[in-house]
């Protein structure tokens, strides 16, 4: 078998879904994301501003060739979407298990390994999954393991889009992998009718200002009063556009065990959510990515939520909560009340 086969074995034992290899030229396309921090659609994410972003080689100058990988997690479709709770949050389906900055680098350090192993000597090597300065998913494009959708997503035809995205970059030669040139979008416009805040771009950018994965994970600050009912009960990223892809519907919904939903994270319950003190909140998270969100930005969402479920019922946990330790929580409870109650009582 050549190495490179014996290479992507190895990755698929390892949990990876899909594979590819690319080299390290500029992707696809970089020219699209050079407008659009022009334009300045990724709003307070300063470090996406890195010239080494559209050439790999800045990165890594002995690089030869990049190894695209994969890594599977349950799509909302398969399972925990529904429940009891009379007031129950919604969290990213990527966010229900172990955190994958924890999970997919131990797993290209095993691969690693192997590659040097087979190789018989030490190989220059770096890995990324959504840490270093490159572009993936045109990166992944190139390397054959889908195209990138309407909604902006890379897509296989067969394992949707619930997937994460890692690299490995060698020195070493590989030969590299046909890109993905179809596009399989066709005429549907299903993503773009249903993002919440109509954010996709006609050419394949999203305005990351407006879009709730970043309003909810990335964004430190106040959530905009105008955008805030549009989270209806979303605490923690945006599945939206991938849930209406007609792509997932039919995708093979095998995942890694490691991303396996964990009790009370998918669907919590929004008063005891925000009722969490700090030492609560980072046990419950410990090792899972709410926990980068910080109990501050976790709660400011979870107040928003009860806002925008209009109950009384959340009433007395918001006035709790207009009391709270952090400034940025106590200013959503304020909105938040006022959503149930009126501004002027
Ligand atoms: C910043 C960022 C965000 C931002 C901005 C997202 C965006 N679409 O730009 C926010 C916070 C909103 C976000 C949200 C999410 N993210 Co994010 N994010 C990133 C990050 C760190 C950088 C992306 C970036 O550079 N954006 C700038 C745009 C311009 O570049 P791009 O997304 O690569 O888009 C390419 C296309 O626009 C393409 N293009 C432009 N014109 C054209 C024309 C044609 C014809 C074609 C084919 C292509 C094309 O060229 C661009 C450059 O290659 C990447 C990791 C990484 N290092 O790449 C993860 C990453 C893209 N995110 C990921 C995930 C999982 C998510 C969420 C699903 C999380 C969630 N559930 O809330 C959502 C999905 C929202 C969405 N529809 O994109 C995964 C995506 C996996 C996948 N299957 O695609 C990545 C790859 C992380 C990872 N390692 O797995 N994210
Ligand atoms: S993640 Fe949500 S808000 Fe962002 S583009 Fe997709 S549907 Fe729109
Ligand atoms: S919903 Fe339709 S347009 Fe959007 S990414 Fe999926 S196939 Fe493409």
């Amino acid at each position: 078998m050549s190495l490179k086969n014996s290479i992507k074995d190895e990755a698929h034992c390892l949990g990876f879904a899909l594979t590819g290899i690319t080299k390290p030229e500029p992707p696809p396309h970089w020219q699209a994301y050079e407008h659009w921090l022009t334009m300045g659609r990724h709003g307070s994410m300063d470090y996406l501003n890195d010239p080494r972003r559209v050439d790999p080689r800045l990165v890594m100058p002995e690089c030869c060739s990049i190894l695209m990988l994969a890594m599977s997690y349950p799509g909302p479709i398969s399972s925990a979407q529904s429940t009891s709770l009379r007031m129950a949050g919604r969290v990213a389906a990527y966010a229900w298990g172990r955190d994958y900055h924890l999970v997919l680098p131990e797993r290209m350090k095993l691969l690693t390994s192997f590659i040097e192993t087979q190789v018989g000597r030490s190989v220059p090597h770096r890995w990324y999954t959504d840490t270093g300065p490159l572009l993936e998913r045109g990166l992944a494009q190139r390397a054959g393991l889908g195209w990138i959708g309407k909604n902006t997503c890379l897509i296989h035809p067969k394992t949707g889009s619930y997937f994460l995205l890692a690299e490995i970059l060698l020195g070493i030669e590989l030969e590299p992998d046909t890109p993905f040139s179809a596009d399989r979008c066709g005429t549907c416009t299903r993503c773009i009718t249903a993002c919440p805040t109509g954010c996709i771009l006609p050419d394949r950018t999203l305005d990351a200002r407006r879009c709730l994965s970043y309003l909810t994970i990335e964004n430190k600050n106040e959530i905009p009063t105008d955008l805030r009912p549009k989270l209806g009960n979303r605490i923690f990223g945006c599945d939206t556009c991938q849930e209406v892809c007609p792509w997932n519907r039919f995708a093979n919904q095998e995942h890694d065990p490691d991303f396996n939903p964990r009790a009370g994270v998918p669907n919590p319950d929004l008063v005891a959510e925000l009722a969490l003190k700090p030492q609560e909140f980072n046990r419950k998270f410990k090792d899972n990515p709410v926990l980068r969100s910080k109990r501050r930005g976790y709660l400011r969402n979870v107040a928003v939520a009860l806002g925008n479920s209009g109950d009384p019922a959340a009433f007395q946990a918001l006035e709790r909560a207009v009391q709270d330790i952090e400034p940025l929580v106590r200013e959503h409870a304020v909105w938040a009340r006022d959503q149930i109650r009126g501004p002027n009582r």
